[in-house]
C-alpha cells in the first residue's frame, strides 16, 4: 500500500519562509538568498516525507506566496496592470512580478490594485483570485515547477507532482468583462487545457509518473455545464503521458460521485475524514484498473489518529483493492502546524493526543504498512501508544465538566431572545446613550505599534512584570481614548493593545482551550495565525476583558464600547475537538461569552460589540447544509448576546464576506448595530438591503482600512447618502470598514478626522 500526502506546509518549523520573504521585501537579502532558503525548505520537507516512510514525495506544494497564484503564473494569467507581457512571452514570469500581483505594485513601483484575496474553500487560508477576462490567452510562463521536480529527483526522491486542477483553477477565478459583468469562465477552458497538456508533457519528459490534480470543486454543488466541462477536460488530459490522480478534498463527492469515478484518470483521491460514508460507494463504483487514494489522516485538524481503528475500517478496502489502495492525508497539511516536537511546554497528556504535520507523515506511513501487515515492531508499538493516548483522551476528566453539561441542558428559549424587540430597545438605548444622528465609532482595534508588540513580547518572556505590563497597556488605552475624544468619535473603544490575535487572546483565558508556542499556520502570503486548540468543555474561570473596558470607560463620559470575539468565530478559527458536534462546542463558548457580556454590563459598559467575522466562512461547502449551520450559528450568537437589559446596545462586526445570500440570518442575529465591510465594493453590498428590509441599525464601512490612502470627506458623505437611500437615517452609523490594528497612526488620525467631518456634514443635511 503506497503512502503519500496531498501537500505539506512550506512555512518551515520556525516560520523560516516568512522571515526570509519579508527580509527580501525589505531589501535585507537578495533573491538568490531567498531562493536558497526556499530550496532548503523543500529539501527538508521531502526528506521528512521519506524519513517517515512515505513512498512518494509531493512536489508543487511549495509557493513563496500562494500556490493558486503560482498556477496563474504558470498559465501566464498575469493582469495587464502588472506589465508582464514580455515575461509571459519569454515563458518566464519573474518572482517579483508574482509578489507585485500579491502586494499591489505596478512595475514602476507605483501602487496598482493587488489581486483579490479570498478564503480557500472553507479554510482559514487565503488564495489570490485568478483574474479572468473574455478572450484571455494562456501560455506556459514559468519553469519553477519543472526546476523543483529536477531538484527532488537529483536528491534521489520518487516524485509525485501536485497541482491545482484546471477546472478548480477556473472555479476559483473571477471573470469580469471590461463592462464589469460576469462572463462564462468555461469559455476559457480550452486555452487553459492547452497549457496543462504542455505542462503534463514536460513533466512526463522529466520522468514524472504521477500527477495529482487537486479538483476541490468536486465537493461543491456544480452547475451542469461545469460537470460537462469536467468530462471534456479530462478526456483531453487523458492524452498526456502521465498518470493522473484526481484529488477531492474537504468533503464528499456527493452528487459528483458518478462524474468523478467515470473520468478517464488512473487514480482518485477521496476525503474519508470529512465524508467517511463515501468509501463504500466509491469502492463499489471504482473501475478495476484505478488506484484509490484514501485520505484517512486528518489534514484539517490536530488530533492524533486512531490507527488501530483505521486499520479495521480500511481492511475491506485493502482486501478489495490490493495494491490499488493508497493511503494519504485527507487534504494538504498546509492547514495544520508543522511540528509537535517544538511544543516542549505543552502538558504531556494533551501533547499525547495531538499530531501536527510532521507527526501525520508518520501516521500515514504507519497506517499503510499496518494494512499490508508488514508493520515493524516499533510501528506496532506506536499503534498501541496511539490507542492508549486516545483512550486517555476519551476518559480525561478535564474534557467533561458536569457544570457545563448541566448548564447546556438548562438553556431555554428565553435565553436566546433579548427582552424586547429592537424598536423598543432602540428607544431605551437612545435614552441611555444620547448619541447624535449618524453616530461615529470604530471597529475596535487601534494601531499595534512596535512598542506595544515589544511590551507584549517582554511580558511573555518574563522580562516585564505583570504590573509593569498592565501599566503600559493602561497608558496606551489612555492615549487612545484621549485621541478619540479629540477627534470627536461618539462611541470610543479602548483599542485592544493588550490583545495579540482576536481568537488566541480569548483562547488563552478560557478553560478547555490550549495554546501552542509555535503552532503557526499560514493564513495568507507571509502572514500566519496560531489557532488555539479547543480540547475540552469551555469554562470561563474569570472575567476576561472587564478590567480593561472598565478602565477605559473611567476616562471618558462617552459610552465606551466593550469588545468581544463571537462564539462562531472563536470556533471557526480554532482547532476544535472532534468528539462532539461543533454546534455543541459553539454553544459552550456562547455561554462563557454570555457571562462576559453580563459582567461588562454590570461594570457600566453600555455598548458591547461581539465580532463575528467568520460567520460566513463557516458555511458548509454544500448549499443543502447551509440552513442547518446558520440555525445553530445564529442561536449561539444570540445566546451570547441576550443576557443584557434593553438599554445595553449590542454591536456586531463582519468582514470579508458576501452577505447577500445570508442576509436573513444576519438579521436574525438581532444585534442592535452591525458594522460591515462595504467600502471596497462601493456599497454594492447594500444591494442586499434593496430586497430585504434590514430591521436594525447598520454602520456600512465608509472607508477601506486596507488601503493607506486618506479617504476624502465628500467621498464618505456620498457613500452614506447612497446608504440613506435604502436605510432610514436614524439607523445609520458612520465607521471604517474594519479594525485599525494593521495601520499606522499617521494614516489613522487624518482618516478618522475626515470621517467625523463627514458625519457632521451628514447631520447638517439630515438633522
Ligand atoms: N485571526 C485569526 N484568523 C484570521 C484572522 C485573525 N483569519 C482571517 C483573517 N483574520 C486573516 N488575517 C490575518 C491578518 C494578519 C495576520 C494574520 C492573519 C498577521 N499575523 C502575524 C504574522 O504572521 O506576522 C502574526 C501575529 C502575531 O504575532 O500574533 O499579521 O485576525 N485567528
Ligand atoms: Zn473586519
Amino acid at each position: 500500500t503506497l503512502a503519500h500526502v496531498i501537500g505539506y506546509p512550506r512555512i518551515g518549523a520556525d516560520r523560516e519562509l516568512k522571515r526570509a520573504t519579508e527580509a527580501y521585501w525589505q531589501g535585507d537579502i537578495d533573491q538568490q538568498a531567498l531562493e536558497a532558503i526556499g530550496r532548503d525548505l523543500r529539501l527538508a520537507n521531502w526528506a521528512a516525507q521519506r524519513e517517515a516512510g512515505l513512498d512518494l514525495v509531493t512536489v508543487g506544494d511549495f509557493a513563496f506566496y500562494d500556490q493558486v497564484l503560482d498556477v496563474s503564473v504558470l498559465l501566464g494569467a498575469v493582469p495587464a496592470r502588472f506589465g508582464a507581457e514580455e515575461e509571459v512571452a519569454r515563458g518566464e514570469v519573474a518572482l517579483d512580478t508574482a509578489f507585485r500581483m500579491a502586494r499591489g505594485r505596478a512595475p514602476s513601483g507605483e501602487p496598482a490594485a493587488a489581486c483579490e484575496m479570498t478564503k480557500y474553500f472553507d479554510t482559514n487560508y487565503h488564495y489570490l483570485v485568478p483574474e479572468l477576462r473574455p478572450g484571455q490567452r494562456f501560455r506556459l510562463a514559468s519553469s519553477r515547477l519543472f526546476d523543483q521536480v529536477d531538484e527532488a529527483r537529483s536528491a534521489g526522491h520518487p516524485v509525485k507532482v501536485a497541482l491545482t486542477g484546471p477546472l478548480t483553477w477556473l472555479w476559483l477565478g473571477k471573470g469580469r468583462s471590461d463592462a464589469g459583468d460576469d462572463f462564462d469562465r468555461l469559455a476559457l477552458l480550452d486555452g487553459v487545457l492547452d497549457v496543462y497538456v504542455e505542462v503534463l508533457q514536460r513533466l512526463a519528459g522529466q520522468g514524472v509518473e504521477w500527477v495529482q490534480l487537486d479538483e476541490t470543486a468536486l465537493v461543491q454543488d456544480l452547475p451542469l455545464a461545469w460537470r460537462q466541462a469536467f468530462e471534456r477536460a479530462y478526456h483531453r488530459l487523458q492524452a498526456a503521458p502521465v498518470r493522473l490522480l484526481l484529488a477531492s478534498c474537504f468533503g464528499g463527492l456527493g452528487d459528483n460521485l458518478s462524474l468523478a469515478v467515470g473520468l478517464p484518470v488512473e487514480g482518485l483521491h477521496i476525503d474519508v475524514v470529512r465524508a467517511p460514508a463515501q468509501l463504500e460507494a466509491v469502492l463499489d463504483r471504482l473501475l478495476p484498473h484505478k488506484v484509490l487514494s484514501v485520505g484517512a489522516i486528518d489534514g484539517r485538524n490536530v488530533w492524533r489518529a486512531d490507527l488501530a481503528l483505521l486499520r479495521e475500517r480500511l481492511a475491506t478496502a485493502r482486501m478489495r483493492l490490493g495494491e490499488r489502495l493508497w493511503i494519504a492525508t485527507s487534504c494538504s497539511l498546509l492547514h495544520v502546524p508543522v511540528d509537535l516536537a517544538a511544543e516542549t511546554t505543552l502538558d504531556a497528556e494533551l501533547g499525547s493526543w495531538l499530531a501536527f504535520a510532521r507527526q501525520k507523515l508518520d501516521e500515514t506511513a504507519a497506517l499503510a504498512r499496518l494494512l499490508d501487515g508488514r508493520a515493524t515492531a516499533a510501528e506496532r508499538d506506536r499503534v498501541e501508544a496511539a490507542s492508549r493516548a486516545l483512550q486517555s483522551r476519551r476518559e480525561a476528566p478535564r474534557l467533561h465538566r458536569p457544570e457545563v453539561a448541566e448548564r447546556m441542558a438548562g438553556i431555554t428559549a428565553a435565553d436566546i431572545r433579548r427582552r424586547s424587540p429592537f424598536a423598543e430597545r432602540a428607544v431605551a438605548q437612545q435614552r441611555h446613550l444620547a448619541l447624535p444622528l449618524f453616530p461615529t465609532t470604530t471597529i475596535g482595534s487601534f494601531p499595534q505599534t512596535a512598542e506595544i508588540r515589544a511590551d507584549r513580547r517582554a511580558f511573555k518572556a518574563g522580562e516585564l512584570s505583570c504590573e509593569a505590563y498592565e501599566a503600559r497597556m493602561r497608558e496606551e488605552i489612555a492615549r487612545v481614548v484621549a485621541r478619540q475624544e479629540a477627534l470627536g468619535i461618539d462611541m470610543p473603544v479602548h483599542g485592544e493593545p493588550e490583545r495579540n490575535d482576536m481568537v488566541e487572546y480569548f483562547g488563552e483565558q478560557l478553560d478547555g482551550y490550549a495554546f501552542t508556542r509555535f503552532g503557526w499556520v499560514q493564513s495568507y502570503g507571509t502572514r500566519c495565525v496560531k489557532p488555539p486548540i479547543l480540547f475540552g468543555d469551555v469554562v470561563r474561570p474569570a472575567a476576561m476583558t472587564v478590567r480593561w473596558s472598565e478602565y477605559a470607560q473611567s476616562l471618558t463620559a462617552r459610552p465606551m464600547k466593550g469588545m468581544l470575539t463571537g462564539p462562531v468565530t472563536l470556533l471557526q478559527w480554532s482547532f476544535v475537538r472532534d468528539d462532539q458536534p461543533r454546534e455543541t462546542t459553539c454553544r459552550q463558548i456562547a455561554l462563557a461569552l454570555r457571562d462576559e457580556v453580563v459582567d461588562l454590563e454590570a461594570a457600566g459598559i453600555r455598548a458591547i460589540q461581539i465580532d463575528e467575522p467568520a460567520l460566513r466562512e463557516g458555511l458548509p461547502l454544500r448549499r443543502a447544509e447551509w440552513q442547518g449551520y446558520l440555525d445553530w450559528a445564529v442561536e449561539c450568537f444570540r445566546l451570547a448576546a441576550s443576557g443584557v437589559r434593553d438599554e445595553t446596545q449590542i454591536h456586531t462586526h463582519m468582514c470579508y464576506s458576501e452577505f447577500n445570500d445570508i442576509i436573513e440570518s444576519i438579521a436574525a442575529l438581532d444585534a442592535d448595530v452591525i458594522t460591515i465591510e462595504t467600502s471596497r465594493s462601493a456599497m454594492e453590498l447594500l444591494d442586499a438591503f434593496q430586497d430585504f428590509a434590514y430591521p436594525n441599525a447598520i454602520g456600512p464601512g465608509v472607508y477601506d482600512i486596507h488601503s493607506p490612502n486618506i479617504p476624502e470627506v465628500a467621498w464618505m458623505v456620498a457613500l452614506m447618502e447612497k446608504a440613506a437611500e435604502r436605510i432610514p437615517v436614524e439607523r445609520l452609523w458612520v465607521n471604517p470598514d474594519c479594525g485599525l490594528k494593521t495601520r499606522g497612526w499617521a494614516e489613522v488620525e487624518p482618516a478618522l478626522a475626515n470621517m467625523v467631518e463627514a458625519a457632521r456634514e451628514l447631520r447638517r443635511r439630515h438633522g
